[in-house]
C-alpha cells in the first residue's frame, strides 16, 4: 500500500516537472519568467483562485471571475481557453476553483481545474 502511494506521488512529480520544462533547483513558485533564449520556448504556469462564470464547449474555454494571480494579472472576470476539454467535466457555474494558467507564446490558456470544497 504505502509503496504503491509512493511510487504514483513519484510520477506525478515527474510529469509536472517535465509539463513545465523548468529545473526545480531554481524554479520553485512565483520564480521570475526566464530571459534571453530560454524565455522563447519556456511555458510559464501561474496558479490562480476564483468562481467560474460562464463555460463554453465550442470553443472549449471557461469564463472566471478571478482573485489576483501573482507574477501575471490582478483580480477580474474574463475567459480563459482550455488545453484540454476534458477539464470543464464535472465543473459548474458558480463553482469555486483553484486553476493553473499555462502562458506560451503569449497565449494564456487553462491547463487545471479543481473544485473547492
Ligand atoms: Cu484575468
Amino acid at each position: 500500500m504505502a509503496h504503491t502511494s509512493r511510487i504514483v506521488i513519484i510520477c506525478v512529480a515527474v510529469i509536472f516537472v517535465a509539463a513545465c520544462n523548468k529545473q526545480p533547483a531554481n524554479n520553485q513558485t512565483n520564480a521570475p519568467a526566464p530571459t534571453g533564449p530560454a524565455a522563447a520556448v519556456a511555458i510559464d504556469h501561474y496558479k490562480g483562485v476564483g468562481v467560474v462564470k460562464n463555460i463554453s464547449l465550442k470553443p472549449p474555454a471557461i469564463e472566471i471571475d478571478h482573485g489576483d494571480i501573482e507574477g501575471l494579472m490582478p483580480a477580474m472576470q474574463m475567459e480563459f481557453p482550455v488545453t484540454d476539454p476534458s477539464l470543464l467535466n464535472g465543473i459548474a457555474v458558480n463553482d469555486r476553483i483553484e486553476f493553473t494558467i499555462e502562458a506560451a507564446k503569449g497565449q494564456l490558456k487553462v491547463s487545471a481545474i479543481k473544485k473547492k470544497e
